[in-house]
């Protein structure tokens, strides 16, 4: 089965504009140049494919057409620059309770992967854009591996899709309206400023505290423990030599010896 998003059915979902592509090179790019254009608050920029895919870092994001949900969202939140890792705090938080809403295990793996048994089924993007040290726009950005029942060999082994989990094949629609309906409702807890509260449901599902990983900033790796993620969400390792090191999500990767 290979059906198109019945994009019309997300309307009244509070979403105030979509726009929908077959194929585009990356949702996340469309969705900046709408959003300096002046999209509204709830803008979705979703397509069946994308041939240049962004993740952190300048990494690729693998979208195949018609498999999975790769879409952005425009937000325009009254946050401060300071606060914008929430965006990606309340989509996780959305994006498990749908997940897990089908009946799978999913955790998230430090600070932007859903995993389900250590595999990725879902990546998040999100990017900023400030002015006079306010939130001008923010893009969401959300890649789910739906309905794919293979992935290329250098994904085959860190890469899992929600229908090799589960055995069947699942709505995209559905589920994407189930997702924008939980960051809608976490949005609202953010923008009441409940940050503790986000933080603390966000902590309880992270696989990350306690483990022994390897973080790389691009320059230098460095191997430790992790103790705590703070209040920005920075990762908290502290080295086999005792050393205590903050880091902050958009600036590294992380690694366990074996594993993603
Ligand atoms: C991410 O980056 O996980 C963020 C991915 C965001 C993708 C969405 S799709 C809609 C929107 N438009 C865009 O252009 N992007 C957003 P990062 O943490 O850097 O992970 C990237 C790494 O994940 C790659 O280097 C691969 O190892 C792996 N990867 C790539 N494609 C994958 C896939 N489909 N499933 C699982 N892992 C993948």
């Amino acid at each position: 089965m290979n059906n198109k998003i019945r994009v019309e059915e997300l309307k009244d979902q509070g979403i105030s504009k979509i726009i929908y592509y077959e194929t585009i090179e990356s949702t996340n790019k469309i969705a900046k140049e709408r959003a300096k254009k002046g999209a509204p608050d709830g803008t979705i920029i979703i397509a069946e494919e994308q041939t240049a895919g962004k993740g952190r870092l300048g990494r690729e994001w693998y979208s195949p057409k018609g498999r999975g949900l790769w879409f952005s969202l425009v937000v325009r939140p009254n946050i401060l620059p300071t606060e914008v890792h929430y965006l990606t705090i309340i989509s996780s938080l959305a994006i498990l309770k749908a997940i897990r809403g089908l009946g799978l295990e999913a955790d998230i793996k430090w600070p932007n992967d859903i995993i389900i048994k250590g595999k990725k089924v879902c990546g998040i993007l999100s990017e900023l854009d400030s002015k006079n040290e306010m939130v001008n726009f923010a893009i969401i950005g959300i890649g789910i591996n739906v309905n794919q029942e293979y992935f290329p060999q250098h994904l085959n082994k860190k890469a899992t899709s929600l229908k090799i989990e589960l055995g069947k094949e699942i709505d995209r629609i559905l589920l994407l309206k189930d997702i924008i309906v939980n960051i809608n409702k976490y949005k609202q807890l953010l923008l009441k400023k409940e940050t503790d509260y986000l933080l603390s449901l966000w902590k309880e599902r992270l696989t990350v505290i306690g483990e022994e990983v390897i973080v790389y900033d691009g320059k230098a790796s460095i191997k430790g423990r992790v103790i705590d993620v703070a209040s920005r969400g920075e990762l908290v390792l502290k080295d086999n030599s005792g050393e205590v090191h903050t880091f902050w999500a958009g600036d590294v990767s992380l690694r366990k010896e074996n594993y993603i």
